[in-house]
């Protein structure tokens, strides 16, 4: 088998590239370890940039989107009993964010690639790559107890973080920086109406909450606990009380409680990989980084990822130049760091740290003062949230 880009992974950032090569005319194949059920089964980001609409629009696959995402003009900040009001909109000279799951994002995704009919090999495994420190690289599977190889030009790592791209590439040729969090996130989804209109970020005694959605009648709820946490000590009654132990009064009176459809811990993470190119492996999304969840931009990184990607890869088949590839790692590396930045330090301003000690804990609640009073300051966090802007290459 031949073609022209092998994307290992076939979650977001592997099917949004697949769509955006395919609408620039570049034939590519998508390998996923996994079958397409387990990869929608998996409950993660609900909040897409602007910049990651542009893109799900570019690749033909924004129409549903549009029509059920929540648009979002404001988040609320939630700190000594009392809520703040962030207006995204108006600090941002009238951006919105799209409150809208990744699991319906992949879900088009996937649609649009079968109308397509694109190749997408699932229950590939193992996915083993070769030679891609020359310009005929290769790619490997077996399924159904047969080997198989792809021959391509270019190997596009989209396999997440614990995917084998990153970890093909010899140890000394990548520089790794990672900071683990000290706690995680306990999820929950219910199919019980959002609290409030807008996302509740809120720093609390008793930990950090969060108060998210999926739609109308479908909220995604959650708290911060120790990483010793399991998810089978979590009933759902010990889930809402925590969470209603976590909120204000009004909200704590409005909550509406229901059976979890699913309920998980993640680890809060922070890391990069440098460079994000190592010959004709191209790494992006988790792949490549990580950030905790705090300031929704996990999946966006991804999406902003593959934008670029696709955009160098059409300007080496169109423009027979391989100057945007040459710039594809150093452009997205500088995206990437704001956002971990911004990531790092949104949720070291509303977790409960153990280490922090009272002295810590003034100074949180003194900067999360100023920036809910301080108009420089508010913007700020509008114009991280809302997202950064993509560059051209
Ligand atoms: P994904 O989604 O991990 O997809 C990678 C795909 O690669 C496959 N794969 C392989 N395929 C072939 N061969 C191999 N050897 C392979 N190894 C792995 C996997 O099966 C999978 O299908 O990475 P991608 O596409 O880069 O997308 C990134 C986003 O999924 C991620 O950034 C966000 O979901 C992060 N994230 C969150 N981001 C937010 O913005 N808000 C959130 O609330 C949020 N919650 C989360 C999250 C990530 C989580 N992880 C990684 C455990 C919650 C969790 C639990
Ligand atoms: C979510 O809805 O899952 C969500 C929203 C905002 C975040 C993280 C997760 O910052």
């Amino acid at each position: 088998m031949r073609t022209q880009v092998v994307i290992v992974g076939g979650g977001p950032s592997g099917l949004l590239l697949g769509q955006l090569l395919h609408c620039a005319g570049i034939e590519n194949i998508i390998v996923e370890r996994q079958s397409g059920d387990y990869v929608l089964g998996r409950i993660r980001a609900g909040v897409l940039e602007q910049v990651t609409m542009d893109l799900l629009k570019q690749a033909g696959v924004d129409k549903r989107a549009r029509a059920e995402g929540l648009p979002h003009d404001g988040i609320e900040l939630l700190f000594k009993g009392a809520r703040h009001r962030i207006d995204l909109n108006g600090l941002t000279g009238g951006k919105q964010v799209t409150v809208y799951g990744q699991t319906e994002v992949t879900h088009d995704l996937m649609d649009a690639r079968a109308a397509a009919g694109l190749t997408t090999i699932y229950n590939a495994a193992p996915v083993s790559l070769h030679d891609f420190d020359t310009a005929s690289p290769r790619v490997r599977y077996q399924k159904d107890g047969a080997t198989h190889e792809i021959a391509c030009d270019f190997i596009a790592g989209c396999d997440g973080y614990h995917g084998i791209s990153r970890a093909s590439v010899p140890a000394d040729a990548l520089h790794l920086y990672e900071k683990v969090y000290p706690f995680g996130w306990l999820g929950v989804l219910a199919d019980v109406p959002p609290l409030s209109h807008e996302l509740i970020y809120a720093n609390t005694p008793r930990g950090f909450a969060l108060c998210s959605m999926r739609s109308a009648t479908r909220s995604r709820y959650y708290v911060q606990v120790g990483t010793e946490e399991r998810v089978e000590n979590w009933s759902d009654d010990a889930f809402w009380n925590e969470l209603r132990n976590r909120l204000d009064p009004e909200a704590r009176e409005h909550l509406v409680t229901g059976p979890s459809l699913e309920k998980s811990i993640a680890p809060l993470r922070s890391f990069v990989a440098e460079p994000m190119r190592f010959g004709s492996l191209l790494l992006a999304g988790d792949a490549a980084h990580i950030v905790p969840p705090t300031g929704a931009k996990g999946l966006n990184l991804a999406t902003a990822d593959v934008g670029y990607l696709s955009r160098a890869l059409e300007i080496f088949y169109r423009e027979h130049s391989a100057s945007a590839l040459d710039r594809y790692s150093e452009l997205c590396l500088r995206r990437v760091w704001k956002a971990e930045r911004f990531s790092w330090w949104f949720t070291s301003l509303m977790h409960r740290f153990p280490d922090n000690g009272e002295f810590g804990q003034k100074i949180q609640e003194a900067e999360l003062d100023y920036l809910v009073n301080s108009r420089a300051a508010s913007t700020s966090l509008a114009e991280n949230y809302v997202g950064l802007p993509l560059e051209s290459f």
